[in-house]
């Protein structure tokens, strides 16, 4: 979508001329996030595949918030104001931060924007920075006037949305079927552990789709742009959150499986899990927002709020941080605990969910930006991906340690990332990413392969930047490599499949986008490899646009052949997708 209000002309001249003077003050530069392009030069293919990861809208942008002002700043009038927050939360917030503190993005606090002036950060915004600033005027998404609206707007002080608390999300919640109206066993016929739970992105919904039969069983409502879905740990139940921070409780026992409970935890989420330690299977389920930056202990069959922690506090690097975004979340398999992981200040909380009065929490420092990740194939060691850092974090749950911090390539992003075992190695976890072609194989047995364990044994070349998900199985021979957000299409549309037997043979490279046979020309990005139960099967989403053909390509394992395409004009958006049975046991 295009942005274009009041015209306001920043000549080419001009452009040129401030963009000289920018060039000029480098150290000044450094500060506000590295030089801006010259006019005309692209951007790097790393910094858009991350800036269009980034960049989804964020719910916020239909907040209401106050006006804040700054005197020194160019004055704007309310009407100005509201259009450019909400182009900031649109767009800018998911790098820079609600507050604007910086996150993968630089700092953009009027401290450092009113010094620099609006024609310094016109050029900022309209050419972008080869650090990864993407170029809204050059590029056609803003027009100059969009332009000069965002560069006096930064020099205001950024706008604080509200806060939510525990009777807030109690107030929203509902229980549409009470627990004892809820069926007392199974009462459907059909194989619960093969099905998949497919975020329906754009349609705000899931489709439960049965991975035997490949028939939809049912189309569920959800929160806007749904995120996850996570396995209770007996299977009965799915936990489903959405951008919105709703959160959807489905019941997989009931003749049609639906939903049976909601709760709206705050007004940005991306995660959610439910307790996994024996005796305490489906008792407790969290969830953590985006903002307020916080998590949320509730029960888990019928979500009750009764416990919410701030994550705001101290980063790694001992400055204090007011917006800690909660990523990822984990539950242990070695303790009654969950492991939050607050990206901003770099450290993953060990949450004792045990005693929810007297909460017991061990923050264990890692790195920025912490985001996704899963379990070694043992369930004991977490690794994770601090994303800015280029590091991969592994936490050893028994121990509540910091196991290591393993340099890998460029923005790390693993999903929950693939357990296999190494030829030479041993066992081994990898995870591919959004910055390069890498794909790193960690080591992770310091048992019996000491000498390995925690290192970068190998790195595979995939095939180029913007990959977000990797993906094996115990029973399969193949590790599956997806690039969603390359810049090329040919390669956004294929996957990189290796042969885990034989690591020095290149991948093959498989055209899933051309087994979906659709109808239209859409984007068709291939997102994530998910398998179903039995690990002979890999399923792919081909994800169009809103209103064009999108579908899931199941792929048989054996012979990397397409075996089915599922399209249905109700599979809206399909990203991810998540089989019962292997989410509830953690099998990737
Ligand atoms: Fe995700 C996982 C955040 C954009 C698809 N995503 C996660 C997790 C986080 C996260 C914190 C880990 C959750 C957990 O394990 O508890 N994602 C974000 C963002 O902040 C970001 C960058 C931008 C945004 O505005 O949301 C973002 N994510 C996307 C997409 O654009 C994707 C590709 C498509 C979509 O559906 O929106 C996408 N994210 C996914 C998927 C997972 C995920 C499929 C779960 C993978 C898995 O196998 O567990």
């Amino acid at each position: 979508m295009k942005i274009f209000t009041r015209k306001f002309t920043l000549s080419p001249l001009t452009a040129v001329l401030t963009t000289a003077m920018l060039f000029g003050s480098a150290a000044a530069l450094a500060q506000a996030g590295g030089e801006p392009a010259k006019p005309g030069a692209p951007t790097t293919s790393t910094g858009s595949a991350e800036a269009k990861y980034q960049g989804a809208a964020s719910p916020l942008a239909t907040e209401s918030m106050h006006q804040s002002t700054n005197p020194k700043a160019p004055p704007m009038t309310q009407a100005e104001f509201d259009r450019a927050r909400q182009i900031y939360f649109e767009r800018c917030a998911g790098c820079h931060g609600v507050l604007r503190k910086g996150a993968t993005g630089k700092p953009l606090t009027p401290d450092l924007t009113v010094p620099k002036g609006t024609d310094y950060l016109k050029v900022f915004i309209g050419y972008g920075s080869p650090a990864g600033m993407p170029n809204w005027l050059t590029s056609g998404d803003f027009d100059e006037a969009t332009v000069d609206l965002m560069a006096r707007y930064i020099q205001h002080d950024p706008p604080t949305p509200p806060e939510f608390s525990l009777a807030d999300m109690e107030k929203s919640r509902k229980e549409y079927v009470p627990v004892a109206q809820r069926p007392k066993k199974k009462m459907n016929n059909y194989n619960i552990n093969n099905i998949f739970s497919v975020t329906l992105r754009d349609a705000g919904e899931v489709a439960l789709i049965d991975g035997d039969t490949k028939q939809i069983i049912n189309i569920v409502k959800t929160g806007y742009a749904v995120h996850i879905s996570r396995t209770s740990a007996s299977g009965r139940y799915l936990y489903v959150i959405g951008r919105d921070a709703r959160l959807n409780l489905i019941d997989l026992w009931m003749e049609k499986p639906d939903n049976v409970a909601e709760i709206k935890i705050g007004l940005e989420a991306r995660s959610v899990e439910t307790s996994k330690f024996k005796g305490w299977e489906d008792k407790i389920a969290v969830a953590g927002t985006y903002w307020p930056p916080q998590f949320v202990l509730m029960d888990g069959d019928t979500l009750k709020p009764r416990k919410v922690v701030s994550t705001r506090g101290m980063t790694v690097d001992n400055e204090y941080h007011p917006e800690p975004r909660v990523a990822a979340i984990v539950a242990s398999h070695q303790k009654p605990e969950f492991l939050v992981n607050a990206k901003e200040t770099g450290k993953i909380w060990m949450v004792d969910y045990t005693d929810l009065v007297n909460l017991k929490t061990t923050q264990i420092d890692a790195a920025k930006f912490l985001h996704d990740g899963g379990f070694d194939a043992t369930r004991r060691y977490f690794l994770t991906a601090a994303n800015a850092s280029n590091k991969i974090a592994v936490v050893d749950t028994k121990t509540s340690k910091l196991a290591a911090l393993v340099d890998v390539g460029k923005i790390p992003h693993p999903g929950r990332g693939a357990n296999f075992k190494h030829p030479k190695f041993g066992p081994v976890w990898a995870s591919s990413g959004l910055g390069d072609e890498s794909i790193a194989i960690i080591g992770t047995d310091p048992e019996k392969n000491k000498a390995n364990a925690w290192k970068v044994v190998q790195s595979l070349k995939g095939q180029g930047g913007g990959s977000l998900f990797i993906k094996t199985h115990p029973k399969s021979n193949n590790l599956w490599v997806d690039t969603t957000l390359n810049p090329d299409a040919k390669i956004s549309q294929s996957v990189a499949v290796f042969d885990i037997r034989d690591l020095s043979k290149p991948a093959q490279i498989i055209d899933i986008a051309a087994c979906a046979n659709l109808k239209d020309d859409g984007a068709k990005r291939v997102v994530q490899p998910e398998y179903n139960q039995k690990g002979d099967e890999v399923w792919f989403s081909v994800w169009s646009a809103k209103n064009k053909e999108s579908a899931i390509v199941v792929v048989d394992d054996k012979t990397r052949t397409c075996k089915t395409a599922i399209k249905d004009p109700k599979l809206i958006t399909p990203t991810g997708k998540f089989n019962v049975y292997n989410t509830q046991h953690d099998v990737y």
